[in-house]
């Protein structure tokens, strides 16, 4: 049995999630997930919210609530929207915990006993009216560089430079408009310089690691920069050193430790120890994550992990995907150009969105795009045409001709030899495919077995045989029912719900596992159950809907 502890992304308490997030970080991480339980393998999948920082500061002030209660509300907002999505996460915890925070805290000890923290002065910019240090968001001012207005204090959205906020010309604080005066402070940096040759070492030995991130992170890896990690006047956890009282932890510091943080509350809810996965060297951590973070999870974090030098297991995996897009445009949550987990749930069934999105999602760094009518055809091709008409013209014929029972097979010819030969080894692919991250792939390849057992029907022609020489009939039936029992195992880390539909009609109740999939696990004689449509077409109507949303004339 293998250990497997899952991560995927902390979504930031800030802001409504969108199919986006779903297609490059959460669909994947579940769809692994449910694999690994099936597998009868022991896994642990954590998420939580991301919940310090100014950008969530900054929105809370906005919409004049508490910070606290701000996150609070996001929080769970997400967690639905998890759940509409059948995301199943073992805990969704928070980094704003006392965990999250003790673990923050331990983290900074020890990496300063370790020699990898060191302070160093550095300049801030300070507004006298409003009596606090500025934050890089909270400061606007021209560009150093090309001169550009209205530019934060981090970079220039005109010319892309990055810099520090006391380096814009004629800064002002976008609270009261003063112009904020420049002091100095003392900051602690983390010397990730110091792991160049350890990460390049660690990146390379792993296998694991997709080639298109490996050389994105070399790139960047002769000439790491030390990474300020002290903010003043922060929404974040308090500094534990004396001598900066007061000073906060910039957010992408305690962020990752979420994982480890959640970890534990799960541990401690369930009577479990957490070093299990994090510290034993027969665990595995598998971190699912969109491609705008690789920087952060590629280098900071295994370059924290390995400084404190305390027994941590460094991730083994990290699988990364793209943006998605929408109809060729990039989402944008201003221009309303995006469509939310609520209102794509509101109107399609939850597994139509996971069957599309893992169905245009390759296992790269590649941005996909949403097309409304290509999800209207994929979806109803391959889920209503190919698998459920599969089921139908099972069920509907095993009801009619055999009284509901699963036939007695007769003797196997070449064709029905080749179909159970392609039953047996179905899973042991598609199993292949998913423990190597290309879910796209494995769909693709239980979509291939169903198309090929209808195809079976066809020249079996069963109608033919059902009242002279019906052992034909029953033995093309024997074998397509238990096709689709194995679907209803095999699909089911991808679209769970529509498993357990196949699974009703087929009136199926024990729980399966994986490798079961690949055997008959009907016997002659069990009665199946009611038939129903297990996956109806997508209307017009309702694409009609989503485009009257998104304000797509036509
Ligand atoms: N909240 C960034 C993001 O959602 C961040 C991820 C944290 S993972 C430790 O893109
Ligand atoms: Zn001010």
């Amino acid at each position: 049995m293998r250990k497997i502890l899952v991560t995927a992304a902390l979504p930031y308490a800030n802001g409504e999630l969108h199919i986006g997030h779903l297609k490059s970080t959460y669909i994947p991480a579940d769809i692994y997930a449910r694999y690994h339980r099936l597998k009868g393998n022991y896994v642990v999948f954590v998420c939580g919210s991301d919940q310090h920082g100014t950008p969530i500061e900054i929105a809370a002030r906005e919409a004049g609530v508490k910070v606290e209660d701000y996150v609070d509300y996001w929080m769970k907002n997400h967690a639905e929207d998890f759940k509409r999505m059948n995301i199943e996460f073992d805990i969704f915890y928070k980094t704003h915990s006392l965990e999250n925070i003790e673990m923050t805290k331990f983290f900074l000890k020890k990496l300063k006993e370790n020699g990898f923290l060191y302070k160093k002065k550095v300049l801030q910019l300070y507004c006298k009216h409003d009596g606090m240090y500025l934050a890089d968001r909270y400061v606007k001012g021209e560009c150093p560089y090309c001169g550009e207005q209205d530019q934060y204090g981090d970079h220039c959205e005109a010319c892309g430079a990055t810099y520090e906020a006391w380096q814009l010309k004629n800064p002002k604080c976008i609270l009261c408009g003063n112009k904020p005066e420049i002091k100095e402070e003392e900051h602690y940096l983390f010397k990730l310089s110091a792991f160049s040759e350890k990460l390049k070492i660690w990146i390379h030995n792993n296998p694991k690691f997709q080639k298109s991130v490996v050389k994105y992170v070399y790139n960047w890896l002769d000439s790491l920069r030390d990474w300020d990690i002290t903010r003043e006047n922060y929404w974040g956890i308090e500094m534990p050193f004396e001598d900066v009282k007061g000073k906060y932890v910039y957010v992408w510091f305690d962020a990752p430790i979420g994982y480890i943080s959640a970890t534990i509350k799960w541990a401690k809810e369930n009577n479990r120890n957490w070093e299990e996965f994090w510290k034993n060297r027969d665990a595995e951590v598998i971190h699912f994550i969109g491609k705008d973070i690789i920087y952060h999870h590629y280098l900071f974090w295994p370059a924290m992990l390995i400084g404190v030098n305390d027994n941590f297991n460094l991730p083994s995996a990290m699988p990364t995907r793209g943006f998605l897009l929408l109809e060729g445009r990039k989402f944008s949550k201003s221009r309303k150009w995006y469509i939310s987990i609520k209102r794509a749930t509101e109107i399609f069934d939850p597994d139509y969105i996971r069957f599309y999105l893992t169905l245009i999602t390759p296992y790269s760094l590649e941005d996909t795009d949403f097309k409304l009518e290509d999800f209207k055809n994929i979806v109803n091709s391959g889920l209503s045409d190919t698998i459920g008409n599969l089921i139908h013209r099972t069920l509907t014929f095993i009801t009619k001709y055999f009284n509901s029972r699963i036939p007695q097979p007769g003797e196997y010819d070449s064709l029905d030899k080749k179909m159970i030969t392609k039953l047996r080894q179905t899973p042991t692919i598609v199993g292949k495919f998913i423990e190597e991250f290309r879910l796209k792939t494995g769909l693709e390849e239980i979509l291939g077995l169903a198309r090929e057992t209808n195809k079976y029907f066809n020249t079996k022609e069963p109608w033919k045989y059902v009242k002279k020489e019906r052992e034909k009939a029953a033995t093309t039936l024997f074998i397509t029912a238990n096709i689709v029992a194995s679907l209803s195992v095999l699909l089911s880390p991808y679209t769970p719900k529509i498993a357990e539909r196949i699974k009703k009609v087929l009136n199926l109740e024990k729980t399966l596992q994986w490798d079961e999939s690949g055997t008959f696990i009907l016997p002659p004689g069990h009665a199946i159950g009611k038939i129903e449509i297990i996956a109806p077409k997508i209307t017009d109507e309702q694409i009609q809907k989503l485009r009257e949303k998104l304000g797509i004339r036509q």
